[in-house]
């Protein structure tokens, strides 16, 4: 199969998502095209040695012209999905995150037609939750949505969220975020986090693109409680615009010699391996792959039961899952897998199986496929 697939290229879960995709596909025969404004972090870190002449990367150029005040980014994605499309004969075209890739999909989808190009559209949460819901880009999202030939969504959750802000009755596909089990075998042995620690200190990880969606304060609280009676260290790995607040939240309660701030890393588990707990208290997450490397990586997680985290971390005993905003909560249950190594352990091994049985990148691959599968054989989307 040829296929297209166009995402953001940050760190982010759905360009995490999307990438791990193109990888997999392209490692069982499958020909794939990136399209993106820039190398995708971690096709960054795999294009060099993966198997993969079948692997190619398309880069979006938007041009500024000083009439632009804003450049026509939807315009550029789309011209560069016909551009592709064309030379490279696609089968189909898969987009990740609905704004606006899926809408710049439709409208390169027209104008290669009559040729078919089957638009299969992933949506990953806050292109719904967040920024598809906006007055500003809500009935275009709702238009893309709709007008793909087939949706998927990353969680239950965020299937349901989805027909509530769009009222629309498009038949939604949930295929979930997934890992590689063989990563963490890979690192195993490792240090990991022991790398930033003291001997002694048990080692909490948060990671994400500190945005406000993520409360990343709420770490900081939950890791201030916990400093009262634990010897414990902060990693918190990702960066984005929230960064400067708390670090400086972290001055004033001058518990910076007890937190490390490590910014972007591609390969999460590299991390992940060696910590104690993973932390993730987001007011809102579609799924929250960053919980599901930790639990691949046996770390135990505490998190916020809101959106799809319920469907990934099982309250009791892969983690725990508290009201937003209860940082009392959330340290207290901390406290009790810190303290009690075999609990920990019970929890870490439980996560590893359960993320390994339910989400393993050839189980959710092979739904992805069935999804393209089903929309090739559509009579109306049959090649001439
Ligand atoms: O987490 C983010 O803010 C980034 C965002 C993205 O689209 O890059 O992540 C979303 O997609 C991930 C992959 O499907 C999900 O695992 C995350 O839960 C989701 N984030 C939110 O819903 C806040």
């Amino acid at each position: 199969m040829r296929i297209g697939i166009s995402c953001y290229p940050t760190y982010g879960g759905s360009g995490v998502v999307a990438t791990e995709l193109a990888l997999a596909l392209a490692a069982s025969g499958d020909e794939v095209h990136i399209i993106s404004y820039a190398l995708p972090s971690r096709l960054a870190r795999h294009h060099a040695n993966s198997a993969d002449s079948r692997l190619h990367y398309h880069e979006v150029v938007v041009p500024h012209y000083p009439l632009f005040e804003y450049p026509p980014y939807s315009l550029a994605l789309a011209t560069k999905m016909v551009e592709v499309s064309r030379h490279h004969d696609l089968d189909l075209l898969h987009v990740h995150y609905a704004v606006p890739n899926a809408v710049s999909g439709v409208l390169a989808r027209s104008i290669v037609a009559p040729q078919p190009l089957p638009l299969v559209t992933t949506l990953h949460g806050t292109d719904i939750t967040l920024v598809g819901n906006d007055p500003s880009y809500l009935e275009t999202t709702r238009w893309g949505i709709a007008q793909s030939d087939a949706v998927t969504s990353v969680s239950k959750d965020l299937e349901r969220a989805t027909r509530e802000a769009f009222a629309i009755d498009t038949p939604i596909t949930v295929v979930p975020n997934f890992i590689d089990p063989e990563r963490y075998l890979q690192v195993a042995e490792r240090e990991g986090a022991r790398r930033w620690a003291n001997p002694g200190e048990k080692i909490i990880v948060h990671i994400s693109n500190f945005r406000p969606v993520k409360r990343v304060q709420d770490v900081v609280e939950v890791f201030r409680l916990l400093l009262e009676d634990h010897d414990v260290r902060l990693l918190m790995v990702g960066d984005g615009p929230e960064r400067p607040k708390v670090e400086q939240r972290c001055r004033e309660l001058g518990i910076c010699s007890k937190i490390t701030f490590i910014g972007n890393l591609p390969l999460v588990e590299e991390i992940l391996v060696g910590a104690d707990l993973f932390l993730l208290p987001s007011e809102t997450e579609s799924f929250g792959l960053a919980a599901l490397e930790a639990l691949s990586c046996r770390v135990p997680v505490i998190a916020t039961a809101v959106g799809g985290l319920p469907e990934v971390v099982l309250d009791g005993k892969t983690g725990f899952l508290l009201p937003k905003g209860d940082v009392e909560g959330m340290a207290r249950a901390a406290a009790v897998l810190l303290e009690d190594d075999a609990m920990r352990q019970e929890f870490g091994d439980a996560g590893r199986h359960d993320a390994v049985s339910r989400f393993a990148v050839e189980t959710v691959v092979q739904q992805y496929r069935d999804v393209y599968n089903s929309v090739l054989a559509r009579p109306s989307l049959a090649r001439t």
